[in-house]
């Protein structure tokens, strides 16, 4: 049986730590490396050793018993958290490591609530209890406070097929089934287990143990009881097509483009050709040269893989990350996205073509980065999580690339939509050229990006060209009059359009698409969006009205605070920008007593539009790539019209 484990945790939780405990303890390294040594296995990279952080989400093999399990130690850092929700996808079991001294942290609700969403059934380990301050029982309590309050507490009650009279109790009240076998008194062991492993394949139950992972305390107990709860369905039929999903994308020194892939389905085998679509949703079919069984950066080659292994191949050179192969055609889509922006410094005697090439490198291993070449600025733009990144990205690249590069002070990175619905008019008309395209857009909800319909007749397009304008809307992001910031929240919905049977070319309907969307900008009512984090602030009744002055002023929102004993729980929203560090000014305001927890809650109004507006004085006149006017042709001359005198051209109109 296969089994792919991830671990997860709010940074310093032990991780890494845990993952070498299980690697030792399985045969699968020979000795015990440390984090503080520089020599765990798993964070091999210099940056890792260097910083005692885990910034990839590397992977290892170990065998126990019947099975194979591949183990994916993920980063804790808020900053490598996309990279942490990648690993996610693939995951079969994972567990979430909390500090007994810390207890639950800011990231650690993140995790789970990203785990339950994406249906991964999750263990805790309680780590640390050697260190002086560990309160297990308390962590407890705090997880059925904020998790769940269905953990299953192993340490006591459950050994290896032992199942505690309290416990069968307490597994009988979660299922019916169960629930009768036990007052008829015909539970088997067998039974029991089963279902027991049945709802915590199903999320039903959680099962909790504890230890310390250095001190190699409960860590043996914890494999043993793991391997025997769990189960997986991939014994299936290896004779089914294939089917498998990219959950990262590597590259070695050479360049080669190495695609990591779970395998859901049947078999793959070197020579094989695998189909898939890429980003632009263009289908490709390209043949496996090589599959690879990678235990932290050694790896073994082999000839053929089968449902439920993780490996990596070569020969794919488009997949992205997230991308199903086979017959799994849906792409998985990622919710922790950075909030900030920032550009690229480098020295004028480098072209800037071949620093966008190390960076688009790095950006299909990390396609949060959404690397951007910026004609009307002539700079490279990309999206990060926070400046740690940034000064990891600014360590790794002249190792990877001989570059030196720094990155300028990480902005907010806002966005732009619409108050009323409008009516976009696109024509492209150069001497020989000919599109022409209609589109209305209206305001969509909060945070739901940008849709499409069309309600256009096939004789007016085709469904070719209909899908080919569909695509040119996707392609790239569409800038906003105010700031120039990527538009979103809007509904698009193709109403017409023209070509012509000889001079319609390829990139025509881009140009007249492209042209439409900013024409209808130009007549609507432009609004700035900005990202918001939701937050859970806990504190002493006494610091309340402190905190809540300060949310405040930062232009925040909250609920009406609840009070239990001598703490306040306050929950509400507030802008990035004015909140991004509040967690440390929290902290030095009570003495590290209160704790925060913020997500990204999306994007909502800016709180302060005119001044971003006037901070970044975008002129939308000259941004190149971006245009409003059409080109219309007259007696063998073609003729540039603007935005507000295009319309009555139209010929759909006509
Ligand atoms: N006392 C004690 N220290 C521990 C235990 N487990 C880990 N540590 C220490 O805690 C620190 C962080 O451990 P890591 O294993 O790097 O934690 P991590 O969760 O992988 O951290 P990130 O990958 O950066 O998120 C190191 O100094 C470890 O030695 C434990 O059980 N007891
Ligand atoms: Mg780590």
């Amino acid at each position: 049986m296969n089994k792919t484990i991830g671990i997860l945790a709010h940074v310093d939780a032990g991780k890494t730590t845990f993952s070498e405990q299980l690697l030792y303890h399985t045969k699968s390294i020979k000795q015990r490396g440390r984090v503080d040594h520089q020599n765990a296995f798993l964070d091999s990279h210099n940056i890792e050793k260097q910083r005692g952080i885990t910034v990839f989400a590397d992977q290892a093999v170990f065998h126990y018993l019947n099975s194979t399990y591949y183990l994916i130690d993920t980063p804790g850092h808020v900053d490598f958290s996309p990279e942490m929700e990648r690993a996610i996808q693939v995951m079969d079991y994972a567990i979430i490591i909390i500090s007994a001294v810390e207890g639950i942290e800011g990231h650690t609700e993140t995790v789970y609530r990203l785990l339950r969403k994406h249906r991964i059934p999750v263990f805790f380990f309680i780590n640390k209890i050697d260190r002086s301050g560990a309160n297990v029982d308390s962590v407890i309590h705090d997880i059925k406070e904020n998790l769940t309050s269905d953990v299953m507490d192993v340490t006591n009650s459950f050994h290896f097929g032992h199942f505690s009279n309290d416990l069968v109790e307490w597994l009988a009240e979660r299922d019916e089934e169960l629930l009768d076998a036990y007052i008829n008194n015909i539970i088997s062991e067998e039974f029991l287990l089963s279902k027991t492993q049945w709802m915590i394949q199903n999320g039903v139950i959680f099962p909790l143990f504890s230890g310390s992972a250095l001190q190699d305390i409960g860590i043996k107990s914890f494999l043993d009881n793991f391997h025997f709860l769990t189960k997986t369905n991939d014994d299936s039929n290896h004779d089914e097509p294939f089917a498998g999903r990219v959950y990262k994308i590597r590259h070695e020194e050479s360049g080669t483009r190495l695609s990591f892939i779970k395998a859901i389905k049947g078999k793959l085998a070197v020579r094989d050709e695998l189909t898939y679509l890429n980003e632009n949703g263009i289908e490709k079919h390209e043949k496996i040269t090589q599959i690879r069984v990678y235990n932290g950066n050694q790896f073994q080659t082999v000839n053929e893989v089968f449902a439920g292994q993780l490996f990596a191949v070569t020969g794919l050179t488009d997949a992205s990350i997230g991308c199903g192969l086979g017959t799994l055609k849906e792409k998985e889509q990622f919710e922790l996205i950075p909030t900030l922006k920032s550009k690229v410094v480098f020295a004028p005697s480098v072209n800037p073509k071949e620093v966008l090439k190390y960076f688009k490198v790095l950006e299909a291993e990390d396609p949060s980065l959404s690397v951007k070449w910026d004609e009307y600025q002539q700079e490279i733009h990309l999206h990060v999580m926070g400046k740690i990144q940034l000064e990891v990205l600014e360590q790794i690249i002249p190792e990877r690339f001989h570059l030196n590069v720094q990155f300028a002070k990480p902005e907010i990175l806002y966005k732009e939509t619409i108050e009323k619905e409008v009516v976009g008019y696109g024509h492209f008309e150069p001497l020989r050229h000919y599109a022409e395209v209609h589109l209305k857009i209206e305001p969509g909800e909060r945070n739901s990006g940008i849709s499409f319909v069309s309600e256009c007749h096939t004789d007016d397009l085709s469904y070719g060209l209909q899908n080919l304008i569909k695509q040119h809307i996707y392609e790239r992001e569409h800038h906003g009059l105010l700031t120039g910031s990527a538009l979103t929240d809007v509904k698009i919905t193709l109403l017409t359009g023209r070509d012509h049977n000889k001079h319609t070319h390829g990139g025509d309907f881009r140009e007249a698409t492209f042209r439409a969307i900013r024409q209808g900008l130009e007549k609507a009512n432009n609004i700035l969006l900005e990202p918001y984090y939701k937050f859970k602030i806990t504190v002493s009744i006494e610091q309340m009205g402190r905190v809540l002055s300060d949310i405040q002023a930062a232009h925040g929102q909250f609920d009406t605070p609840l009070t239990a004993g001598d703490k306040a729980l306050i929950t509400g929203m507030a802008p990035v920008a004015t909140f991004m560090e509040y967690s440390a000014k929290l902290a030095a305001l009570t003495q590290g007593k209160g704790s925060i927890w913020m997500e990204l809650a999306g994007y909502f109004r800016c709180h302060n539009e005119q001044e971003i507006i006037a901070k970044i004085n975008y002129n939308k006149n000259a941004d190149p790539d971006y245009t409003s006017s059409s080109v219309f042709c007259a007696k063998g001359q073609s003729f540039s019209v603007k935005w507000d005198e295009a319309e009555k051209m139209m010929h759909c109109l006509k």
